[in-house]
């Protein structure tokens, strides 16, 4: 009996025995690797100050990147069919010809087409093979979209709204602002409340009490939004695939960064979705005409980074809200549409700002065939505004507009105090300085003089 348990006490003894000794060769090992971390680490300090905190317990860092794709979405999109699925031209059945028109002539495009199509039909991913495996910070802004809208096609708003939300993360989307620019189109009323109420809950709708033009409208919608970003869009355009992000991640990089999608082309008879080119800096000739420039070789080396662009195209970007409100917004006195591209584009850039193009946020836009609103009737209302930009920010470079259009030289632009007071408070850069750094290839393509043409000889 006795000796049965001094047998299993002795077995118990060597067991316990090798356990803690082999459990003390485990802590030593652990407790040399510990030594040898610490000293590398305090090495690296000495040599390249890198901060203390041991890599080992490592905090999420702020530049960790993300695959924002939103696969599911991007199936179900892939597998539907109908009438302008997949962004492939759709054509009327015979005996739409009388609607065809009456939408026709309100809308300067094809509204019957449009109404034939589904608000969340798909569209061809046409971005670069590149986009499709970059990723984008985690920790990105949330944005809020802000769209104008008067007398838009019911059908062609609702699906602008549909596809900036089903192509985006939801968690970036603060809200979707559709301002109202006083319409008259009774669906635009009710009908489209009721849409919006049932479908997209993200969207609400902000209405002016009289009509305001394109740039106020903008404004009103950009008063209201609460996001970090936001996003102007206009109302007859279709968001493409992971939009988003790309124009999210510079400004989180940078706040005074302002990003451009690339604009693709929905066409006004078929809506077939196509590009437009893959990429140009944005510029303007001398008629402020807006044109655009080759790509720098740096550019074309990274298809799918952003590029520094000198000009807008127009009313499609992002800028972080306070740094929109620091650059005073749009200024307040430009009327109805026009010139507003290049007000906020050189004001960007001659004030410390930058811009950029991201070649991997594309957005669909239908370019009508006519304008189909009538003239609002107080003038010369866009020569006005490129008066005010000219005089504003132009310095010199004026005159070459005003020798162009030298009825300008006697406009009157309103009070520009306000503008020429923001300028001095932001200590802003000369226009030679934004000709001569940022569109400094613009002079060959569009001379400021034109170079006498000799072969336009005087016949008489
Ligand atoms: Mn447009």
């Amino acid at each position: 009996m006795l000796k049965r348990n001094a047998r299993k006490f002795l077995k118990y003894l060597f067991f316990a025995s090798v356990i803690l000794i082999g459990g003390l060769v485990i802590l030593k090992s652990f407790i040399t690797v510990n030594d040898i971390d610490v000293n590398s680490i305090k090495s690296q300090e000495k040599y390249s100050g890198l901060p203390k905190a041991p890599n080992k317990h490592k905090i999420p860092s702020n530049d960790e990147k993300l695959d924002w794709h939103n696969y599911t979405q991007i199936n179900i999109e892939k597998n539907r069919k109908g009438p302008g699925e997949q962004g492939v031209a759709f054509y009327l059945p015979p005996g739409t010809e009388k609607r065809k028109d009456d939408l026709y002539k309100v809308n300067g495009f094809n509204g019957l087409a449009s109404d034939y199509i589904a608000i969340n039909r798909s569209i061809a991913d046409i971005r670069h093979k590149d986009c499709l495996k970059k990723k984008y910070l985690r920790n990105l802004l949330t944005a809020s979209i802000v769209v104008p809208f008067h007398n838009e096609h019911l059908s062609t708003l609702l699906r602008t709204a549909t596809s900036v939300i089903n192509r985006a993360p939801p968690e970036l989307i603060k809200e979707v602002i559709l301002v109202d620019d006083f319409s008259t189109k009774t669906e635009l009323k009710h009908e489209l409340e009721t849409y919006i109420k049932k479908y997209l809950p993200k969207v609400r709708v902000l209405r002016a009490s009289k009509r305001e033009g394109l740039i106020r409208a903008r404004l009103i919608g950009a008063k209201a939004a609460t996001g970090d970003v936001l996003i102007f869009l206009d109302s007859h355009t279709e968001a493409n695939i992971n939009w988003l992000p790309p124009l999210l991640e510079p400004i989180a990089q940078d706040r005074r960064t302002v990003v451009c999608p690339f604009i693709d082309v929905i066409d006004y008879e078929t809506f077939a979705y196509r590009a437009q080119d893959e990429g140009a800096r944005g510029s303007f000739d001398w008629e402020l005409y807006y044109k655009r420039l080759p790509l720098l070789p740096e550019d074309l080396k990274h298809p799918a980074e952003p590029f520094k662009s000198p000009v807008m195209a127009g009313g499609l970007f992002a800028i972080d809200r306070s740094y929109f409100w620091e650059l005073g917004g749009y200024d307040e006195g430009l009327d109805v549409w026009g010139g507003e591209q290049y007000e906020l584009s050189f004001k960007i850039w001659q004030c410390g700002g930058q811009m950029v193009d991201a070649p991997c946020s594309r957005i669909g836009h239908i370019y009508r065939k006519f304008p189909p609103f009538p003239n609002p009737g107080i003038g010369d209302f866009v020569g006005r505004n490129y008066k005010r930009v000219a005089e504003v920010w132009m310095d010199e470079y004026k005159e070459y507009l005003y020798l162009r259009r030298p009825h300008y030289r006697d406009l009157d632009p309103g009070d520009i105090s306000q503008q020429k007071a923001l300028r001095e408070r932001l200590k802003c850069k000369s226009f030679k300085w934004f000709m001569e750094e940022i569109a400094f290839d613009q002079p060959k393509k569009y001379p400021p003089i034109e170079p006498p043409n000799f072969a336009e000889g005087e016949v008489k």
